[in-house]
C-alpha cells in the first residue's frame, strides 16, 4: 500500500467524532503528527501548510515546536544514525523544520511578551559546527520569555565569542555544539574568556545533541540546557544567582 494512502486511512477523521472535545483533541494531535511527518519527509511545503493549520487552530506554538516539528527531527536523527536516511534527506528535514519554526516565532513572541526579564543572552554555535536549529529554538524561546537575545550564528571562532562578550556584555553566553568533534570548542571558548579576563563577568551555558551535564561540569560551564525549555529555566536560575 502506498504510504500516502496508508496515512489517509490511518489518520483520525475529524468528522466522524461525536464528542466535540474529542474532535478538538484528535484534530490537534493530527496537526502535530503531520508537522512531525513533514519534517521526517523533508517537505517544506507541507511544513508551511501544517504550521499554518496549527496557527489557525490556535495550537500552543511551543507545543507545535516540541511535539510537532522537533519530534520529527528527533526521528530523522534516529533514522540517520541507523543508516536509514542520508545527508541530503537530513538537509531537507532541517529546511522543513526551519520553515515551520520561522512561521511560529511571531506567535511565540506575541503570546509571551508580557514576561519581560532583564537579562541579555548571547548565543552561537561553536567553530566548525554549522548546526543551527537547536540554537535557533533556544534563542526563540528565550526571546519569548523576555530575554534580550543576540544570536551571532554558527561556526563562530572562540575569539569572536570573546569580543562579542566584551561588546554586548551579556549576563549569559550560550554555546551550542552538536558534534563530539566540536563540543571541545566549548572548553576552548571558556579558556579564551579566562585568558581575556572576562570569564567572571558572564555565566556560560552549554548545550547541543552530544553535550551532557557531566560534560558541562568537566569544561567548567555554569549551566547546561537539555532542551529549549530547560535552557530557559536554567537561564532564569543563573540570573538570580
Ligand atoms: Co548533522 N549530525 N551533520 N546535520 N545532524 C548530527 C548532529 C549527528 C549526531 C548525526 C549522527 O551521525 N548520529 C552527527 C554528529 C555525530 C557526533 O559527533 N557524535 C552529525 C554529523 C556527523 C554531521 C556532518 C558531519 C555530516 C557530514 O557532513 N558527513 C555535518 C556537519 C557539518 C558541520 O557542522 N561542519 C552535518 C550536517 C547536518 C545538516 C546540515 C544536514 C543538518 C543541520 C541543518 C541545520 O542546522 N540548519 C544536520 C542535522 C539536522 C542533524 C540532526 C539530524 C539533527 C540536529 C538538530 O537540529 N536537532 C543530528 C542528529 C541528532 O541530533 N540526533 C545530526 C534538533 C534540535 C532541536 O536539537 O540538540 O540541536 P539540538 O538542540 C536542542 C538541545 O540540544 C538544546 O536545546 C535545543 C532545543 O531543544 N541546546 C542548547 C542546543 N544548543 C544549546 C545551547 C545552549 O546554551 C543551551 C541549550
Amino acid at each position: 500500500m502506498r504510504r500516502d494512502y496508508y496515512i489517509a486511512l490511518t489518520r483520525p477523521t475529524v468528522t466522524v467524532e461525536s464528542n466535540p472535545r474529542k474532535i478538538l483533541v484528535s484534530a490537534r494531535s493530527d496537526i502535530l503528527q503531520r508537522l512531525s511527518d513533514s519534517v521526517v519527509e523533508g517537505n517544506s511545503e507541507a511544513a508551511a501548510k501544517w504550521t499554518s493549520e496549527a496557527l489557525n487552530a490556535k495550537l500552543d506554538p511551543l507545543e507545535a515546536v516540541e511535539n510537532g516539528l522537533a519530534k520529527g527531527l528527533r526521528e530523522v536523527g534516529r533514522r540517520f544514525e541507523a543508516g536509514e536516511m542520508f545527508l541530503m534527506q537530513l538537509i531537507l528535514s532541517g529546511e522543513a523544520m526551519k520553515t515551520g519554526l520561522e512561521m511560529l516565532k511571531p506567535e511565540l513572541l506575541r503570546q509571551n511578551k508580557k514576561l519581560a526579564v532583564s537579562g541579555k543572552f548571547l548565543i552561537g554555535t561553536v567553530e566548525g559546527d554549522i548546526h543551527d536549529i537547536g540554537k535557533s529554538i533556544v534563542a526563540a524561546m528565550l526571546t519569548a520569555e523576555g530575554f534580550g537575545v543576540v544570536d551571532i550564528g554558527v561556526d563562530i571562532p572562540d575569539q569572536v565569542f570573546v569580543e562579542k562578550t566584551k561588546e554586548i556584555k551579556p549576563s549569559i553566553l550560550g554555546l551550542s555544539a552538536l558534534m563530539t568533534t566540536t563540543r571541545t570548542k566549548q572548553r576552548d571558548v571558556i579558556e579564551a574568556l579566562k585568558q581575556a579576563g572576562t570569564r567572571n563577568a558572564v555565566k556560560v551555558m552549554v548545550g547541543g545533541a552530544t553535550v551532557t551535564p557531566e560534560w558541562a561540569q568537566e569544561v567548567g560551564a555554569d549551566g547546561y540546557g537539555e532542551d529549549a525549555v530547560d535552557a530557559t529555566k536554567k537561564a532564569r536560575q543563573l540570573l538570580v544567582g
